[in-house]
């Protein structure tokens, strides 16, 4: 049978197929060819007898995969952010968005807890929404932004990803009604703490289906080529072939467009500071990628 994978906790996976969900152990030539299943894979599987567990036999060809968060196969990723505790950490957000690209899969920046923001909507805004992004700024406690968002990922299989802490849970109840828990913020480290412990794929009624995450607030990219960055950073595509240096870093080159822009105000000066920064980490481990 061919089902769709919707968790996997401590060997035991769990598949839906024609709204009936199996519970599933991965045959000895999976774990031999060292896959991990992932929530959103398409596997094909022998169900069990009676209470018995079946066996996930093989996984489909993915279309795209993510390590952070673990998921295979999504349509789009929810970048959440939080516009109150805790900080948002923007150059996560702008690792995010670049494996987004890099993998083709659409992102949306979304902004939780915009009811307690005291200004960093509108900042983070004006930095991204230059750059071509989505941004929808939401609230799971007044409801600001939910049906916007709601629309968007209307029948598509959809992640929220993020830092533990910024709402996740909490706007995957406000979006369809779920009962997924959610954890108070630690007062004094101010920090989540890691409520969701698993990733669990949520099929709803519309048809789509939900990714709830863990948090995490560290990940780091594939080692690549620097310039993938260039490629991949969406508002310095239509520069290409006007700087000066032809493939051009757009950091410091004489003759760049985009550092003119940049020091006209033209393009946000910390989103390309933040590139910089991650060019540079990169261009590091690019260089010692033999060591
Ligand atoms: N003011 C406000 N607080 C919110 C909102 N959404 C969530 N919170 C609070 O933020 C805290 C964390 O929410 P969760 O939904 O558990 O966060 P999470 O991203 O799922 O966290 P992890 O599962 O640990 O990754 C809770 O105390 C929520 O009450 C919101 O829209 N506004
Ligand atoms: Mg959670
Ligand atoms: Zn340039």
């Amino acid at each position: 049978m061919e089902g769709i994978l919707l968790s996997g906790i401590g060997g035991l996976y769990t598949v839906l197929c024609d709204g009936v969900q199996y519970k599933l152990r991965a045959q000895a030539k999976i774990r031999r060819r060292r896959l991990t299943p992932l929530p959103g894979d398409r596997v094909l599987f022998t169900p069990g007898h009676a209470d018995e567990d079946g066996w996930l036999e093989e996984l489909m060809p993915r279309k795209n995969c993510f390590v952070r968060p673990a998921a295979a196969n999504l349509d789009v990723i929810c970048l959440c952010v939080s516009a109150a505790a805790p900080q948002a950490d923007l150059l996560l957000l702008d690792r995010m968005l670049l494996q987004c690209a890099m993998n083709g899969v659409e992102s949306v920046i979304v902004i939780t807890k915009c009811d307690a923001d005291e200004g960093f909507c509108a900042q983070a805004r004006a930095q991204y929404e230059m750059c071509g992004a989505r941004v929808v700024a939401v609230s799971a406690a007044d409801g600001t932004g939910v049906e916007a968002l709601k629309a968007i990922l209307k029948g598509r299989i959809h992640a929220m990803a993020g830092q533990s802490g910024v709402g996740k849970s909490s706007l995957l109840n406000a979006l369809y009604g779920l009962r997924q828990e959610t954890g108070s913020l630690s007062q004094r480290i101010d920090r989540g703490r890691n409520t969701t412990r698993h990733s669990a794929l949520i099929p709803l009624e519309d048809g789509g289906m939900a990714l709830d995450t863990p948090g995490f607030s560290l990940f780091d990219l594939e080692v690549m080529d620097p310039l993938e960055l260039t490629r991949h950073t969406p508002e310095f595509v239509p520069y290409e072939g006007r700087c000066r240096f032809s493939p051009c870093t757009h950091r410091k080159e004489p003759g760049c467009a985009v550092l003119a822009d940049v020091d006209l105000g033209l393009l946000p000066r910390e989103r390309w500071m933040r590139y910089c920064t991650l060019f540079d980490d990169m261009d590091i481990k690019w260089r010692n990628r033999y060591d």
